[in-house]
């Protein structure tokens, strides 16, 4: 018995060293006292990371801060004093503001404090202060880091020793659009653009097995029978009938036809879809085909209709080394509304330098960073702009973006795309920011990018795309806004375009390619554009809109705009948890 206590100290001793943490006999005792000890232990290290004024020393003070109710009790009853303090959940709700939708099995699980999302390795917070086990493949960075020079060094008991240094980039970008965008610039191009975006989504569509049979439209016609049949097209001029039914016409390169479908309980899913469909799209239709008579054109009475979308069993890449991606945009530097003091904590975490344990170790993990557009405000984009600006002119913007950037610590690759403030054409796909604007961004080693652009990175593939029609789906489709970009990136996945609608606000470029359909699923979905961000998962794909840097400006509250800056979504490779940081509420 005496040897099973002996050894058992002696773990518990270890697990405490090699967290950094010391440990006074007395409280040693206390521990070993408690019901299985190894196990608190874990706990107990994990939750003395959450509190601020935990200077490696447990003491009984620091039991008190506790927000484990049951850890608590027990470490309390050992030390015989009554259970009466407050819980501390409020330290991590404080940190973290969303994770994976939360569910009952989060909340109950012991480990985990209310609030904060799961690690999928409970005992990882144990070691923070050791070396990741180097992958075999994985060879060392150079170690060319910078000193950071924005801020002082916290006195923390621990060193910042990041698990992303130990692996190499892992990057291959899939598609960009810089330097595909030539245009003869006549109509034409419009019409190549329009017929590549149809043959393309007709393809995806095609894949959808039970769209493998659909018929032409002109072959639809030559029936003189109601029958049934099936047809894919893209969809044109959807309304309502005086009975509250819906009627539409298709169209495919061998004609047109009109759909209707009844509103009832029988089609109430179907009724669904087509309430969110707007021209261009592409749909799938099956029904009964009604020959028209006495020179009336057929038409097709639908039972069944559904886009392309995402198949139910997507199963998104992930990355076999434990690192993560950190997503922002829109820091609109040169501002007057730029959020600096937010950003210089941004950059502050991402040195390593936060107080917190836990924090360090979510900062030690990122090996990419994306900026997705509107880094900095530019010149001339909105009415009366100048007032608003600080930095008035576009080389002074970048020259202060790369001060800053430079402060990111170099084994962490930035993306740069393109947003609609950047010193390049307007009308989408953009091109990345030409090198005589951000010569010094490109010398620190970041890489721009054209919007929209697909890259892997650690065998995760994220979709990079400022966001510009945003504002066009919203406005079409009756319960979406600007304060849900999440529900508005869903409709992009599930037509599979970028920019499904043509005349809208969002300038589209004449080209005969469209680059804007989304042929391949992305494992990350990233936009940024609408200044408030959010997070959320469609059909496995993890989606993220990362805010801004920028508080509200004229422009914004004229459109009645509340914006969210300094929330920064940031997903782990290897498992595609995600979370949220707000650096509102980090020191
Ligand atoms: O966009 C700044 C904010 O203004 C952001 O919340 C989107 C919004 N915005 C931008 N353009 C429009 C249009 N056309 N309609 C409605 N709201 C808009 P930024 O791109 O940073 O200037
Ligand atoms: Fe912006
Ligand atoms: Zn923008």
């Amino acid at each position: 018995m005496k040897t099973k206590i002996s050894e058992q100290k002696q773990v518990i001793l270890k697990k405490f060293i090699n967290s950094g943490i010391n440990i006074s006999p007395n409280m040693l005792e206390c521990v070993l006292k408690l019901d299985n000890p190894i196990k608190r232990v874990n706990i107990l290290i994990k939750e003395t990371s959450f509190i601020p004024s935990f200077k490696s020393h447990l003491t009984e003070t620091i039991v008190n801060e506790i927000s484990n109710e049951e850890l608590q009790r027990a470490l309390k009853r050992a030390l015989n004093k009554p259970p009466s303090l407050p819980l501390r959940a409020e330290i991590q709700s404080k940190v973290v503001v969303s994770q994976n939708e939360p569910t009952a099995e989060n909340f109950k699980q012991e480990i985990a404090p209310m609030k904060v999302r799961q690690i999928s390795n409970p005992s990882m917070p144990i070691k923070i202060n050791q070396v990741n086990p180097k992958s075999s493949s994985a060879i060392k960075t150079p170690s060319k880091k910078k000193t950071p020079k924005i801020h002082e060094s916290t006195k923390s008991a621990f060193a910042f020793k990041p698990v992303a240094k130990d692996y190499d980039f892992q990057i291959e970008i899939i598609s960009d659009p810089t330097g595909r965008l030539y245009t003869n610039g006549g109509y034409d191009d419009f019409y190549g653009l329009t017929l590549d975006k149809y043959n393309k989504l007709r393809n995806l569509m095609r894949r959808r097995p039970e769209a493998s049979s659909a018929t032409n439209i002109n072959n639809i016609y030559r029936l003189s029978n109601s029958v049934e049949i099936s047809t894919v097209g893209l969809v044109e001029n959807v309304r309502q009938t005086k009975k509250g039914n819906f009627l539409f016409t298709i169209e495919d390169l061998t004609g047109k036809i009109s759909v209707l479908i009844q509103n009832n309980s029988n089609n109430l899913e179907y009724t669904n879809i087509i309430e969110r469909t707007f021209n261009d799209q592409m749909l799938f239709v099956k029904g009964s085909y009604n020959p028209g008579e006495g020179g009336r054109k057929g038409i097709i009475f639908a039972n069944y209709i559904s886009k392309i979308d995402i198949p139910t069993d997507f199963e998104p890449n992930i990355s076999p080394d434990p690192l993560s991606i950190a997503l922002i945009s829109d820091t609109h530097i040169g501002s007057k509304e730029f959020e600096e003091e937010l950003f210089k904590k941004f950059l502050k975490f991402l040195n390593g330098k936060s107080s917190n344990k836990i924090l360090r170790e979510y900062a030690g993990k990122i090996k990419y960073l994306v900026i997705n557009g509107d880094l900095i405000d530019g010149i001339g984009i909105y009415p009366n702009q100048k007032e608003d600006l600080v930095l008035s002119d576009i080389f002074t913007q970048f020259k202060r973006a790369s001060e800053l950037l430079s402060e990111i610590p170099d084994y962490i690759k930035v993306f740069y795309v393109s947003g609609n403030h950047e010193p390049v054409r307007n009308a989408i796909p953009r091109p990345a920011v030409p090198k005589k604007y951000c010569e010094e961004l490109i010398n620190l080693g970041i890489k721009c990018l054209g919007n929209p652009s697909l890259i892997k990175t650690h065998n995760v593939s994220t979709l990079i795309y400022h966001g510009e029609s945003m504002h066009d789906i919203n406005r079409l489709i009756h319960d979406l806004d600007i304060n849900k970009p999440i529900e508005t990136m869903k409709e992009f996945l599930i037509c599979r375009h970028l920019a499904p609608i043509f005349g809208g606000k969002t300038q589209l470029a004449p080209i005969n390619n469209d680059l804007l359909v989304l042929d391949k699923i992305p494992d990350i979905f990233h936009t940024g554009h609408v200044h408030i961000n959010g997070m959320g998962k469609y059909r496995n794909v993890t989606l993220a809109n990362s805010g801004c840097f920028q508080a509200q400006t004229d422009f914004m509250r004229s459109f009645g705009i509340i914006p969210t800056p300094g929330i920064v979504p940031i997903i782990e490779l290897d498992s595609l948890n995600y979370f949220q940081l707000d650096f509102k509420k980090i020191d």
